[in-house]
């Protein structure tokens, strides 16, 4: 089967490990050895789409920053979560360029929608995206429909949403 590589991006708290514990169903080994934030490289495996994808939570905390470039080596797509209860901030644009960077596609998820909800064309236009990013609601905590989001990643990887 083939493999692929995506790394979940975004703001500190806004749900990245939430996220991939919960696609995957597993708990990842090594998380919360700090006050609960991530500081670690640790991943989740997950069969989909034919694919086995090897899905990793970045750090969100800034201290940790220094992680991101050593994650996003070798990466097949991205993900960046935005925390919906918090809105856009600074690091999202720091994230967006840094993503960009590496040429890979990339769908953006507004998380936590449970709590709060953000318009994707609203996030469109303040982060200046083009019209054929990805952008949805999601609540890492108690949506079970994140497999399809996780589909549309995998759909732009493979060039099936062109
Ligand atoms: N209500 C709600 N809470 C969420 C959701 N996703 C995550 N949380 C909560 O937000 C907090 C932070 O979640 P994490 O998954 O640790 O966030 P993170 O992005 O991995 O954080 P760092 O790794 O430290 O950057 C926890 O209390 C989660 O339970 C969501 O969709 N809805
Ligand atoms: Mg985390």
């Amino acid at each position: 089967m083939d493999a692929l590589k995506v790394v979940v991006f975004g703001a500190l708290n806004a749900g990245k490990t939430t996220f991939v514990e919960r696609l995957s169903g597993n708990e990842l080994f090594l998380k919360g050895e700090y006050e609960d934030i991530t500081t670690s490289f640790d991943f989740v495996q997950i069969e989909q789409g034919g694919f086995l994808i090897h899905l990793f939570a970045s750090p969100g905390h800034r201290r940790f920053s220094f992680m991101w470039e050593t994650l996003a080596t070798g990466m097949d797509g991205a993900i960046l979560l935005i925390d919906s209860t918090v809105g856009i901030t600074p690091v999202d644009f720091e994230l967006i360029k840094f993503i960009e960077g590496y040429d890979v596609p990339y769908v953006i998820a507004a998380n936590k929608e449970d709590i709060s909800r953000l318009d994707p064309e609203a996030i469109r236009a303040e982060l200046n995206l083009s019209g054929d990013i990805p952008i949805f609601n999601t609540s890492a905590l108690n949506d079970d429909d994140l497999a399809s989001f996780m589909d549309n990643l995998i759909n732009e990887i493979t060039g099936k949403n062109k």
